[in-house]
Parts: C-alpha cells; sequence; structure tokens
C-alpha cells in the first residue's frame, strides 16, 4: 500500500530549494582560509583540552571549483537532539552536494540520534529516499536521540563502525550540546590521527546557537511562525470574546528568543523574558505584581481579557529559583543513585529537600508541590532541567489569581479574571519548513559537503546574510572551539558552546522595550496567519524580526 501524502507535501517535494552563488557550481569548490581564531571565553583552558583543533582558521567558499580530481568518500549524518523544521533539507543537501563531487560518494544515516552511531545502526540514504522527505519536516527519515556522545569507549565503537563503512567524515546536526560533543569527537580523532572528520549544523528551534558568525539556527523560524499564527487566533478570540486572559507558554528551553520573536510578531499585552527578569534580579512575586497591574489597567478600560507570553525557562532566570535550581542539579547528579531506589513521589521529594542548603530547601518548599515535583524529574543526558515539564504558565495563573484577591480587598480591582493556559512547544517542531528554513537548512548541507571535500574537521557549517535574498548569502565553516567557554554542568567545569541568551542591548529587545506599555493597554493585536509556501516573496520568503532587527 502506498503512503497517503497531502496536496500541500506533494507540491512542496517539487519545490527547489534557492542556494548561494557560491555553492551554484556544486561542493568541489575552493576555500580562503581567515586569520587564526580564539574562543568566546576560556582561551588557555580551551587550548589546553582542544590542542589539535584550537586556533584554526575560519573558511569561506569561493564558489571557484577546485578543479581537481573529484575526491571518493562516504559520509554519516546524525540528527540530534529536539526536532527542529528543516534538518530533512539540511540531509538533502548534504546527499546532492556529496553526490556533486563525486556520484559513487554514499551518505548513510545514522538512526535514532548519537545513539545509532556507537551502536552501529544505519541505513544508506540513496536518491530514492531522500527524495519522498525533501521540504518536509520532522527528523523521521532516520530518527533523532539525545545521547551524549563524549566518552572514549563511545568515539572508539564509532570509529570501527565508520571503518566498516569507510566513512571518513560524520554530519552532526545538533544544538549547542550536541556541537560541544562534536568538537570532542573531532579532537580525539585528530589527536589518534584517525582519519575521520566532524563537521557540525547549527540546528534548534531554540535559536539560542547563534553569534558573530553563525546568524541563526534553523527550525526558529518556521517554530516561530507556527506558534505566531497560534497566538494571533488566540489573540483575536480574546478580543472577540472579551473575557479570557490567555496565559501562553512557549517552548525555548533557557533562553527567551522565541518569546521575544513572538512578541514582535503578534504584538501581546504582557511578554515576559527571562534574561530581564534575570538583569533586574526580579523575585516571582515581582513578576505577579507586574502582570496584576496590567490585569488590573485592563479591566479599568472594561478589557476583562488578554494573552501573556511566558518562556518556558523562566524560573531558571529568577535568581532565587536560579539558585535553586544549581542547587537542585548538584543535589541530583550526586544522589542519582539513592533516588533511583525510591519508589514515591513523597520520599524523593524529601530526601532531596534533606540535601538542600536551608534557603534553598525553604524557596523549594514554598513552591507548589506540583512544581517542586516537576523541578524534580530527571535531567536530560546535558544535566539541564526539563524545563518543558515545568507549568510555569500554570504557577504564575495561580499567584496572579491570589494577588488579584488581595488587591480586590484593598478595592484596587474592580475586574473580573478569567484565563486560560496553553502550552506551544510541540507543534512548532516538526511543521513543514518555511521558505527560509527550506533554503536556508539545503544550503547549510550542502556548505557541510564542501567542508569535508576540503578536508576540514572541527567546523560547523555556515551561511550567512541571511537578511537578503539567498543570490546575496554566503557560506563556509567556524571553528567549534571558537564558539566555546567553560561552564558548570553536572556538578563539574566542562567547556561546551556559550549558548546565546537574549542580548538586552539587541536591536530586537529594544524594539520591544519601546512598544510593551503601548501593548499592555492598548489592544494592538498582530495577527500573523499561517506560514505561506506559495505567493508573493515579501510573505513567503520573509526571514525572523528577530533577524532583520539584528543585521538590517
Ligand atoms: P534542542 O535543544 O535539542 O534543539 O531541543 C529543543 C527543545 O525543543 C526545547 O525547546 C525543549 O525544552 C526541549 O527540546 C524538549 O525536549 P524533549 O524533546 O526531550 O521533550
Amino acid at each position: 500500500m502506498s503512503m497517503k501524502i497531502s496536496t500541500l507535501q506533494k507540491n512542496r517535494l517539487a519545490y527547489t530549494p534557492k542556494l548561494p552563488p557560491a555553492l551554484l557550481a556544486g561542493a568541489g569548490i575552493k576555500s580562503r582560509h581567515g586569520k587564526k581564531t580564539g574562543s568566546v571565553g576560556d582561551a588557555k583552558k580551551i587550548g589546553d583540552l582542544f590542542p589539535n583543533l584550537f586556533g584554526q582558521p575560519m573558511i569561506e567558499f569561493t564558489g571557484e571549483p577546485t578543479g581537481k580530481k573529484p575526491a571518493i568518500f562516504n559520509v554519516g549524518v546524525i540528527l540530534s537532539g529536539g526536532q527542529a523544521p528543516g534538518g530533512h533539507n539540511v540531509i538533502a543537501g548534504l546527499f546532492d552536494g556529496i553526490k556533486s563531487i563525486n556520484p559513487a560518494n554514499r551518505l548513510y544515516g545514522f538512526k535514532g540520534g548519537p545513539g545509532g552511531l556507537v551502536d552501529s545502526k544505519f541505513i544508506e540514504i540513496t536518491s530514492q529516499l531522500i527524495d519522498e522527505y525533501r521540504n518536509t519536516g520532522g527528523f523521521d527519515v532516520i530518527g533523532s536521540g539525545r545521547t551524549k556522545l563524549e566518552k572514549v569507549e563511545q568515539f572508539e565503537k564509532a570509529h570501527i563502525t565508520c571503518s566498516k563503512l569507510c566513512i571518513s567524515a560524520i554530519v552532526i546536526i545538533g544544538g549547542d550540546d550536541s556541537n560541544t560533543n562534536a568538537c570532542l569527537l573531532a579532537e580525539y580523532y585528530k589527536k589518534k590521527n584517525i582519519p575521520i572528520q566532524v563537521i557540525g549544523c547549527p540546528k534548534t528551534i531554540d535559536g539560542d546557537l547563534k553569534n558573530e558568525f553563525i546568524e541563526t539556527s534553523f527550525g526558529f523560524d518556521t517554530a516561530c511562525k507556527v506558534y505566531c499564527e497560534l497566538i494571533g487566533n488566540i489573540a483575536r478570540d480574546a478580543n472577540s470574546a472579551r473575557k479570557y486572559w490567555h496565559f501562553i507558554r512557549l517552548m525555548g528551553r533557557s533562553a527567551s528568543h522565541i518569546t521575544l520573536e513572538c512578541a514582535l510578531q503578534t504584538q501581546p499585552n504582557i511578554a515576559i523574558i527571562g534574561e530581564e527578569v534575570a538583569e533586574k534580579k526580579q523575585t516571582l512575586l515581582q513578576i505577579v505584581d507586574q502582570i496584576a497591574n496590567v490585569v488590573a489597567k485592563r479591566a479599568e478600560q472594561g478589557n476583562n481579557f488578554g494573552v501573556v507570553l511566558v518562556p518556558e525557562g523562566l524560573i531558571e532566570f529568577i535568581p532565587d529559583a536560579n539558585k535553586l535550581i544549581r542547587e537542585l542539579n548538584d543535589v541530583m547528579a550526586k544522589e542519582e543513585h539513592s533516588l533511583g531506589f525510591l519508589e514515591s513521589d513523597h520520599d524523593k521529594l524529601k530526601l532531596i529537600r534533606s540535601k538542600l542548603g536551608k534557603e534553598s530547601e525553604k524557596a523549594y518548599s514554598s513552591l507548589p508541590l506540583q512544581i517542586q515535583l516537576q523541578l524534580a524529574k530527571d535531567r536530560d543526558p546535558h544535566g539541564n532541567v526539563q524545563v518543558s515539564l515545568i507549568e510555569t504558565e500554570k504557577l504564575l495563573v495561580e499567584l496572579v489569581q491570589k494577588k488579584l484577591k488581595h488587591m480586590k480587598e484593598r478595592g484596587e480591582y474592580t475586574g473580573k479574571f478569567s484565563m486560560q493556559t496553553h502550552f506551544f512547544g510541540y507543534e512548532g517542531r516538526c511543521a513543514p519548513p518555511s521558505n527560509f528554513d527550506a533554503d536556508y537548512c539545503y544550503s547549510l548541507g550542502f556548505t557541510a559537503a564542501a567542508l569535508v571535500n576540503s578536508g576540514c574537521t572541527g567546523y560547523m557549517a555556515s551561511v550567512r546574510n541571511l537578511v537578503k535574498n539567498a543570490a546575496e548569502w554566503y557560506c563556509g565553516g567556524v571553528p567549534l572551539t571558537t564558539m566555546m567557554n567553560i561552564e558548570r554542568r553536572h556538578g563539574e567545569e566542562k567547556p561546551v558552546i556559550r549558548k546565546a541568551l537574549v542580548d538586552l542591548d539587541s536591536k530586537p529587545f529594544k524594539c520591544f522595550d519601546e512598544m510593551r506599555s503601548e501593548w499592555a493597554e492598548g489592544t494592538l493585536y498582530v495577527y500573523p496567519g499561517p506560514i505561506q509556501y506559495f505567493g508573493p516573496p515579501d510573505v513567503c520568503d520573509r526571514a525572523t524580526e528577530t533577524l532583520y532587527l539584528e543585521h538590517s
């Protein structure tokens, strides 16, 4: 039985992603080397930890064919971490890129993320297979996983698998943590003289893998567009029914890039930016006061409705809560074994509370039980709190309700407060990629092929000048070590790629800051509507507001 596909999917399969001029002649192209590089922080320590990679130059492709005899090589590819729209196009670009160098080159996909590489689970990506996935959302062509690739034993197992398949390069499509591991792997192979190159591609809807040379991670554009459509629809419902306050939590892990982008596109009454909360050292109760005051102001005008955007990582940015989470992370790492033996939530919480310092214990116990349990859930393999499981929007609603009750008693509020809560995350991660993400991802994959052909290792594929038309994009490679610094993870100091948090001095934040008081009291919602794939380029090819504000 043949698989039924939607009419849109049928039409999207025929879409040809736009490529920058440097890649039009194929991936067998010349590269230009820039200056020796450093790292974003702790250069000495990063240099000591990555002696074979540290200092590599920036690379830019000129588009001029090398003119050399086409190399024959096989490449392995991994999708790592959370899904992000466009992953299939990175693989399609990589496939077409290596075939453009030599049709005899082969691409193998490791199944289920980095674990597939270690356990030797793979499929060959053929043109028949990849053709079914061009311009589609999801990671299902090979699947993804969160196995942390960091141990010598794993590197050696991967080496055996690659040797069997004559693979001389691995492309890891992942976020900051996965690319950190790509760097460890590249360093190990270089140190041991193992002829396997490692190249990374910047993936994550969270938008927190970016820097001077990586303008955005792929998937951020599409995911934000999906959330903005939903927020716009809800805002219109709020403005029509005029009886609910909608509290919408948005994915994005620690950083609030998604919330900021959605605020810029939809103009809600309130959007909380975690990084600002941290900078101003706001307490949970101050955030609650701020929301309650807007609710009361709008009620005075007869507007007992509104929209509030909450970043999923908010809790980590509230200074008291952050201290608590850091302590909880350490306790949970140390007590992992004992906690595994305890069956009931009650016993687990009792053990955790007994190991916390006095202040943190007090802060933890003062949280609603549900939130305490959510904060005590297992960390992900990289030691991060799984913030998508913490219902911050419900915590805020509960506290705002209490605050408004007090205000009513004191005659400071006379309105009505009915609310709805939402969490938008998984809805956006596998949407069919926007034209922007379809083009960007295809170019990233193609660039990765060019980096492999140039013999590079320990690099991330980079495509830049993204606010312009693809005809003005340029591409190359950025050494992974340039993005690294030392951070505390699982209770230990580790070299990691620095997460890009929302910069309060950046144009996107400043623009939001200038407008937000008008949005709070007025009802100035913008309704972006669904992603458009066919139609005028200013509708279909538009990048995010964040990119335009940062780079225009
Ligand atoms: P990556 O960092 O791997 O790209 O994943 C991002 C993300 O979608 C976060 O926004 C979210 O907090 C998390 O993944 C959810 O993880 P899971 O898929 O394991 O539920």
